[in-house]
């Protein structure tokens, strides 16, 4: 019924992993809102639409497609595992999920909308000849060197020296290989990832519109140079700004903001490592005991059992001043005023909740993007530290904590972050840079 009274029929593609899908869904809900009578088919693994559709909307259905995973698997702990054998199933499964929906719902395609991930989405939409719009869920710099993987390769090697300056690009000059993301010169170049990855960089010049989770202005150089390789690159968020669909976010079944509103202005450590990442046990003992000697208030997001993985006795001895919860609020925590320091893997999403709430951070990055984030903020943009040797030890942990909530030099990575929260603000007010962006993405998809 939906699908026939609508003029227009959108179709979704997800990566059902970290956090992609939840920014995809929310720029869906802002263009659902946007364009009347149009239609949304979200098709994705059915455990990501059972945790993304608590509710049901009229007008954005979900679809479940094969999660690629052999019968009876059993999830053995590597998170990458999942992912490969989704990988493997890409683009069949959706292929054939296509077919199934226009099929069932007698509604022709207008228009493709898919994560960056998916160089595929090029020719899905040549093929039913519509346009393909992407979305990009990290930051303008990582979607740069992914789109210059080649240029790269050819200047620095394969395998090459890890400190050499990645200098010859515009504002660069504090990035070195070591920092890019596994597979652009070293590490395994063909592993699924790296391969999807390598793709993406050099399918997406043929997107009609590539649309990112940031703002022009977060990054302006590197943003200037998208433009210039893209059709269209339209920044249009941050999406923690301009929507609040998101009713996971805001769950304090915990009573976090209750809790941080008993304590000083800035003087809070909140830590989480985003939806995937754990530190290994040693790491995380280091980081409970650097917590326990500087004496500092703390909100730990901790997935796992703080019990069996924390040091014994750390619970009940630091009970009074710290607080663990399985999730937390976070955007509405780091824009809580006593909080003083975000603990982060350097996720994009964290670093823009970051942002809009102006907490300087401390880094212990990963994978992917996250080494290159770390990198830009502590180097480029200068509110943030990564840690010596880029894990935590208890040492290192205290000093950056200190050097942080502490110091004058903490003062002004404060003040360098509250630059770019004013910036972020800006770019959402009306005639903001992502507010016309948006409007550009609107008229793009409904005049197909
Ligand atoms: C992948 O993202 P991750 O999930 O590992 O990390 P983030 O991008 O930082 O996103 C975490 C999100 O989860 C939210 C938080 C962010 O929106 O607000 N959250 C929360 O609300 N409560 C909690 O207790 C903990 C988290 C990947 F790993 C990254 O490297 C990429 O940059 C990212 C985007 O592509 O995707």
């Amino acid at each position: 019924e939906d699908y026939k009274n609508a003029s227009k029929h959108i179709v979704v593609l997800p990566f059902p992993f970290g956090t992609h899908t939840a920014p995809l869904l929310n720029i869906i809900h802002q263009l659902s809102d946007a364009c009347p009578n149009t239609i949304f088919s979200f098709l994705s693994t059915q455990q990501s639409n059972n945790s993304n559709f608590p509710n049901k909307f009229h007008k954005i259905k979900p679809f479940n497609i094969w999660d690629g995973l052999p019968e009876g698997y059993i999830y053995r702990g590597d998170p990458n595992e999942p992912v490969e054998y989704f990988l493997k199933a890409t683009p069949g499964n959706f292929i054939e999920a296509i077919g199934a929906v226009v099929a069932e719902t007698g509604k022709p395609i207008d228009c493709l909308i898919t994560d960056a991930f998916y160089a595929f989405g090029g020719d899905i939409a040549d093929e039913l000849n519509i346009p393909w719009v992407v979305l990009w869920t990290a930051a303008p710099r990582t979607l740069f060197v992914h789109a210059e993987t080649d240029f790269i390769r050819q200047l620095v090697g394969i395998n090459g020296s890890q400190d050499k300056s990645l200098d010859f690009f515009p504002d660069f000059s504090g990035i070195r290989v070591s920092d890019l993301p596994g597979g652009i010169t070293c590490g395994d170049l063909d592993a699924p990832m790296a391969a999807m990855l390598y793709k993406m960089g050099l399918e997406l010049s043929r997107a009609t519109a590539i649309a990112a989770n940031s703002f022009e202005d977060v990054d302006n150089k590197v943003v200037n140079m998208l433009k210039l390789k893209f059709n269209m690159f339209l920044n249009v968020g941050p999406f923690n700004l301009v929507s609040s669909v998101s009713s996971f976010t805001i769950d304090d079944s915990h009573c976090c903001l209750d809790w941080l509103s008993k304590h000083k202005p800035s003087s809070v450590v909140y830590i989480s490592f985003g939806s995937v990442a754990t530190p290994p046990l040693h790491e995380l003992e280091a980081l409970s005991e650097a917590l326990e000697e500087s004496e500092f208030p703390f909100l730990w997001s901790f997935k796992g059992n703080p019990e069996k993985q924390l040091p014994p006795g750390f619970l009940e001895r630091t009970r009074s001043r710290g607080k663990i919860v399985p999730w937390a609020p976070q955007q509405k925590i780091l824009q809580h005023s006593s909080v003083g320091v975000f603990v982060s893997h350097g996720g994009w999403n964290s670093i823009l909740d970051s942002i809009v709430g102006g907490v300087p951070m401390i880094f212990r990055p990963f994978y992917g993007d996250q080494i290159l984030n770390t990198r830009t903020v502590e180097v480029v943009w200068g509110f943030g530290l990564g840690l010596e040797g880029g894990t935590l030890t208890k040492e290192g942990t205290k000093k950056a904590l200190k050097l942080i909530l502490c110091s004058e030099q903490g003062k002004k990575m404060r003040e360098k972050i509250g630059i770019q929260r004013e910036r972020a603000y800006t770019a959402v007010q009306p005639k903001g840079s992502s507010v016309e962006n948006f409007k550009t993405l609107v008229k793009l998809v409904s005049d197909t």
